[in-house]
């Protein structure tokens, strides 16, 4: 049952106390392996559902607009202290809703409608408020998109420096949602500097890879940094902003006034509370099973015989083209979904279809680490996940069955914060 207990909902509404019941269980007994979702500690679940989320504050601390902060102003000082010892960076600020949010102050900070803004295409692998065509920010932006190389499915930095010479962003944001290789801060920081753009480092996917040392730092390369928390940080759903001293004044005015309104208090707690855990030596060991289980499972589906773009993984995340295997991105879900193996459909690049019924599937492995898996078990994993794409091919309920059952009697041995 869902821990901290929730009697109160269950005599109020026993409706949503039933479904949110059911989601624990779900989480419970499925392997989630969705590259951005993890499970948080019960202490950050506890932050997350206190009193917190009564109180409105918008300003920031010692500048508020609504009296009765004496102890909100705390939490937020908190927050944002261990967000600079965390990542070592000058400033932070924690109070946009979520990532897109962070991204859209960025814009507020540092451009005009119209400006050039340049950063991984969606296909390749970017995010859609990097400029992609669909986003406000491709709208009302000049969205310059480089891609990946298509012998390698890594970025292109020749293309990447091509592009900024020609166009001369003002702002290139480096980081996106299906890399499956490490960052080059370095070489963007370089690219960056020649056309005076900055450099900000979208680190949503690998900010607890980075807190726990196995992912290098964009720090003194890129001045800007957006991440949201709930990622491979393993906080609740969030994000934060951090930068140099000299771009903290236009940033923490974009947040608020110019973008948001009071900070969701109760949020900002839990962040604090998951970066005082991202300190500990446990973090530090789970930040690196994290990638030692992702590259166990990318040998272990390799050997079986599936694609994987770039070849393999660095980090958590591993993208999957499913052509060769003469099923779609989408079915294959369904299915794996339906044998107890939680992932998404993901176009891969160069995909010949469409993003809502692409031709890949991307996998990650925060979650399950944090579950407690290990390495020795991701070819356990790598032949349920081969098994259940075959039977999406050949209409093989059976088989799938069998898999969720397998699937149920792993996970139910694994504890999961949240749920007793
Ligand atoms: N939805 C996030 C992800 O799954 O990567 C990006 O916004």
């Amino acid at each position: 049952m869902h821990e901290p207990a929730m009697t109160h909902l269950a005599a109020s509404d026993p409706e949503i106390a039933g479904l949110v019941e059911s989601e624990a269980q779900r989480q419970f007994e499925k392997i989630r392996l969705i590259a951005s979702e993890n499970y948080v500690s019960t202490a950050v679940l506890e932050a997350s559902g206190s009193v917190l989320t009564n109180k409105y504050s918008e300003g920031y601390a010692g500048k508020r607009y609504y009296e009765g902060q004496q102890f909100i102003d705390p939490v937020e000082t908190l927050a944002i202290d261990r967000a600079k010892a965390v990542f070592g960076v000058e400033h932070a600020n924690v109070q946009p809703y979520s990532g897109s949010p962070a991204n859209l102050a960025v814009y507020l900070a540092f451009l005009q409608p119209g400006d050039a803004v340049m950063g991984m295409g969606l296909p390749s692998g970017g995010h859609l408020t990097h400029g992609w065509t669909v986003s406000a920010t491709g709208r009302w932006f000049q969205g310059v998109r480089y891609g990946v190389r298509q012998d390698t499915g890594r970025v292109d930095l020749d293309e990447v420096r091509d592009l900024a010479l020609q166009h001369r962003p003002k702002v290139i944001f480096c980081g996106g949602t299906a890399i499956p290789r490490t960052i080059d801060f370095p070489a963007f920081a370089a690219i960056a500097g020649e056309i005076d753009a900055v450099l900000v480092a979208d680190i949503s996917h690998i900010a607890g890879l980075i807190a726990g040392g196995a992912h290098p730092s964009p720090v003194g390369h890129a001045p800007v940094i957006t991440t949201t928390t709930h990622k491979t940080l393993r906080g609740p759903r969030g994000a934060m902003i951090m930068s140099d001293a000299a771009h903290a004044s236009a940033l923490d005015k974009a947040v608020f006034p110019g973008l948001q309104g009071g900070p969701h208090n109760h949020t900002t707690a839990a962040i604090a509370v998951a970066l005082r855990e991202a300190t500990t030596p446990d973090f530090r060991e789970y930040a690196h099973r994290v990638v030692a289980n992702a590259k166990a499972l990318a040998e272990a589906l390799s050997a079986r015989g599936f694609d994987l773009v770039t070849g393999g993984t660095d980090n958590h995340l591993i993208l999957i083209d499913l052509t060769s295997r003469g099923v779609a991105g989408k079915p294959a879900a369904k299915a794996l979904d339906r044998a107890g193996i939680e992932l998404n459909y993901n176009t891969v690049p160069f995909d010949p279809r469409k993003p809502f019924d692409p031709s890949g599937v991307r996998l990650g492995t925060a979650a399950i680490t944090t579950r407690g898996l290990q390495p020795e078990q991701m070819p356990t994993l790598a032949a349920w996940i081969d098994e259940a794409v075959k039977a999406a091919g050949d209409d093989d309920e059976t088989t799938i069955s069998r898999i969720a059952g397998e699937v149920r009697d792993l996970m139910t041995a694994y504890p999961m914060s949240g749920w007793v």
